[in-house]
């Protein structure tokens, strides 16, 4: 059985959703940030990067959360949500994960970094005004690729999605502009039932 190690409204919803959209069961165990329960030798251990999300299946531990949902569709393949491996398909949603996590999230990560994560010594609040602008060229890039829809591959909804729907949310969070119709698209999967329930998971701990 898998279990997720995670933390609301972190990374680590993905996850939840993920398995949630499959209908697997889970184990979950809230990392507690507030007690620093991510730093402690017993979590270090199963992630020395010390980051949640982690995802064990078995023996197999799973950090990065692109790499844990692609795993969780592929464990699930009737799900639908991770095409076959070879794919058209499985290419396009590869395409989307990687463009989510090292084109989309970046300038939101630097946002955050430079404004509350990093010691203070070390922010440059000049770097923020360059995120925004790195964040609005890839949100445009994200726009006009965009086909007819609802979803990233058109009617099929795959973990592609969670990333992006998710990242859209994370920049709305920082008040930054994107187009309607991304907006249009976040409100649809996020309205999910799949995300209702690993959002509720997440805060039973
Ligand atoms: N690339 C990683 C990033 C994981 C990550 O940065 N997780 C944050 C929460 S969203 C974390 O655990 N931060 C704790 C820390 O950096 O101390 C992923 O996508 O899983």
């Amino acid at each position: 059985m898998f279990k997720l190690y995670g933390y609301p409204h972190s990374r680590s919803m993905r996850v939840a959703w993920a398995l949630e959209e499959v209908g697997a069961r889970y184990d979950y165990e809230k990392v507690d940030f507030g007690t620093h329960a991510h730093r402690a030798p017993k979590f270090l251990a199963l992630n020395p990067g010390g980051k949640v999300p982690v995802l064990t299946d078995g023996d197999l531990v799973l950090t990065e959360s692109a790499a844990i949902i692609i795993h969780v569709g592929d464990r699930h393949p009737d799900s639908g949500i991770v095409p076959p491996a070879g794919s058209r398909e499985r290419a396009l949603m590869n395409k989307w994960c990687f463009f989510s996590m090292s084109e989309l999230e970046q300038p939101l990560w630097t946002i955050n970094k430079h404004r509350v994560n990093l010691p203070e010594a070390l922010r440059v609040p000049a770097v923020i005004d360059t995120a925004r602008h790195e964040f609005a060229v890839v949100a445009e890039v994200l726009e006009n690729a965009f086909g007819s829809g609802p979803y990233l591959l058109g009617e099929r909804f795959t973990v592609a999605d969670i990333l992006v729907s998710a990242t859209l949310g994370w920049a709305r969070s920082l008040s930054l502009p994107y187009a309607d119709k991304l907006e249009s698209y976040r409100r649809l999967c996020t309205g999910r039932p799949a995300l209702k329930a690993a959002i509720a998971r997440e805060q039973a701990g």
